[in-house]
């Protein structure tokens, strides 16, 4: 397995620049992806933040098992988190209200909440302020924003959102939680090998939904087959091998002979699991091991 080593350039700087904007914000509004809310979360916030609170939004929670997202909300320690999808105006229209309530020092004239979004890349920061102000404020997909000098947008006379998010860089000290990451869509494309990480997640869908799986690639070959005459010992790739190659068959990813493209096949595994084509795919649990 290679090793995933990615980091967000100018990372001092950020950090000295999120700290500096959340000392001029009341409540801080931190986002982390719904399917991975430990290893989205920036290890740091608490630090950074000091005595400022934190609301949590869980996001892309349409592309999560409501149910591991439901468990996550209620073992969530601090105020509980909101789960949401940072496009849906009705969804995201809980926030200011629960803001407001974080911050009752302020919101009289001349005292706006102030309210800073960050979180990792990718999480969905941008759609967020874009939906809530309801306008393009912020681009959409666009690499990280810090280096714009943040304008504050009216949310309403009491309540006011920095334009510019706070991009946070995420725990990548262990490679498990490097590699959902990676699955996710949150880590740069040339940080890591897609036949590596789709064949971790191909493994972690067959065994954790493996119906999902047979499903949407119409397996010939059972999931439940391949699973019991193969290991689940991760430095044993027979298992992700033969799954992306069922996987690749189905979609026709294949090369002169007959031969599976393994990286294709692993190019349209993950492009369909990010999309949520899969279906809603949780990558961690509340109570499983700290990883
Ligand atoms: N399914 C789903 N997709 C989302 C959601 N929120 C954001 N996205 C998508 O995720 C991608 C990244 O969203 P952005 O809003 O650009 O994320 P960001 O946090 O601003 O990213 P950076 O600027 O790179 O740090 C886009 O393709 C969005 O459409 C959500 O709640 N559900
Ligand atoms: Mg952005």
């Amino acid at each position: 397995m290679t090793k995933i080593n990615w980091f967000p350039g100018h990372m001092n700087r950020a950090r000295r620049e999120i700290g500096e904007a959340i000392r001029k914000c009341d409540v801080v509004v931190e986002l982390v992806d719904a399917r991975l809310p430990r290893s989205s979360r920036n290890p740091m916030l608490g630090e950074l933040a000091r005595e400022k609170p934190i609301l949590t939004l869980f996001t892309k929670s349409d592309l999560a098992d409501p149910v591991v997202t439901e468990a996550w909300t209620r073992a969530w320690e601090g105020p509980r988190p909101l789960a949401l999808v940072m496009s849906d105006r009705k969804s995201v229209a809980k926030i200011p209200e629960r803001c407001r309530e974080l911050a009752p020092h302020r919101g009289g004239p001349g005292k706006t909440v102030r309210i800073l979004v960050v979180g990792i890349p990718n999480v969905g920061k941008s759609t967020l302020i874009n939906t809530l102000t309801g306008k393009r404020v912020a681009k959409v997909g666009d690499r990280p924003a810090v280096t714009r000098r943040a304008q504050r947008v009216e949310l309403d006379h009491d309540l006011s959102i920095f334009d510019s998010p706070g991009v946070l860089w995420p725990r990548l000290d262990d490679q498990e939680g490097a590699r959902r990451l990676a699955a996710s869509g949150a880590v740069g494309e040339n940080a890591f090998e897609p036949v590596d990480v789709a064949g971790w997640a191909v493994c972690f869908v067959a065994t954790t939904y493996p119906e999902l799986l047979e499903e949407r690639f119409d397996l010939d070959e059972g999931v439940e087959e391949i699973l019991s005459r193969t290991s689940p010992d991760p430095t044993d790739a027979t298992r992700a091998v033969l799954l992306l190659e069922a996987v690749g068959r189905r979609r026709g990813a294949l090369r002169s002979g007959g031969h599976v493209d393994l990286e294709r096949a692993a190019d349209i595994f993950l492009r369909d699991l990010r999309a949520g084509k899969i279906g809603p795919i949780s990558f961690e649990r509340p109570d499983a091991d700290p990883a």
